[in-house]
């Protein structure tokens, strides 16, 4: 069985980063290893939250995996909550990763313009200098705008200034990045993504749904990291990625009952599984 280890925060409530991560890749039938690397009550788009940082933590744990020689076929960080705490996820990159395991990044610190509650620029230009390190980033159009120190462009953007912007993005030294919420007509939605490697573009539209839950983005990358995990190529994992989250703002569309802080991917599992030819 594959083994992907992910590392970002848990948010005890809240539909997002480790509890839309850890059931997304066993939904895949791919084992999930956790570093989680804070404990918030829930997410912080809430009011307020408690949160717990586990950034001490995270060396120990490292070495008694190193102890144990336990290895991983890819490696997906989200959430971060620290400029220290980057710094320790490089290392794990730098211990835990060789040419055959995947690297993904997904910069999950902005959105709508604005960074989330408690980042700076500084944490972005640091974020940054991860995703330089990774094989996939997974940014949507506010995260990459911090990172390349460039204005928020909210639409109304052509083909070329995306195609411009995943060439800046790889240019950080990733090999490969998709830019997530990307629209060129009202009716569409979906991903934009460039192999600096292969020099190819490719991208994956749905039809526009004229919704906006949190952590859409965290079952996106989780999805993603899913799909490339069990050897699907870049574009095909992005269109799993795209249809998978499509599905699960469908289903929390569907449900009257839904709450305001997260999709409900669960009910999207019949879905994703059927998609993936698992069931
Ligand atoms: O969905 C990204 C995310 C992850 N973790 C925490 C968050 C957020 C977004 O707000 O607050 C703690």
């Amino acid at each position: 069985m594959k083994r992907i280890l992910t590392i970002q925060d848990i948010s005890c409530v809240g539909k997002c980063s480790l509890t839309v991560a850890l059931p997304i890749i066993s939904a895949f039938g791919v084992e999930a290893a956790v570093l989680p690397t804070a404990v918030l009550s829930n997410h912080t788009a809430f009011k307020s939250f408690t949160f717990r940082d586990l950034t001490d933590d995270i060396p120990g744990i490292a070495e008694e995996w190193k102890k144990e020689g336990i290895t991983f076929d890819a490696i997906y960080t989200g959430y971060l909550g620290s400029i220290r705490q980057i710094d320790l996820v490089s290392d794990i990159f730098r211990d835990f990763g060789t040419a055959e395991n995947l690297i993904i990044v997904d910069p999950a610190m902005a959105d709508n313009g604005k960074l989330y509650k408690g980042f700076d620029q500084a944490f972005a230009d640091k974020m940054a200098t991860l995703c330089g390190k990774a094989d996939i980033i997974v940014p949507n159009l506010t995260e990459a705008a911090f990172m390349l120190n460039e204005p928020y462009i909210a639409g109304g953007y052509s083909e070329d200034y995306i195609k411009e912007t995943l060439k800046k993005l790889t240019g950080l030294g990733a090999k490969t990045a998709v830019l997530t919420g990307v629209t060129f007509e009202k009716s569409k939605l979906g991903a934009y993504g460039y192999d600096s490697v292969k020099n190819e573009f490719f991208s994956y539209f749905r039809e526009y749904l004229p919704v906006a839950f949190h952590g859409t983005g965290d079952v996106f990358a989780s999805a993603l990291c899913g799909a490339a995990a069990l050897g699907r190529n870049q574009k095909e994992s992005t269109e799993v990625a795209v249809d998978f989250t499509v599905e699960s703002i469908i289903k929390t569309m569907n449900n009257p009952a839904h709450n305001w802080y997260g999709v409900d991917f669960e009910a999207a599992f019949p879905f994703l599984m059927k998609k993936m030819g698992l069931v």
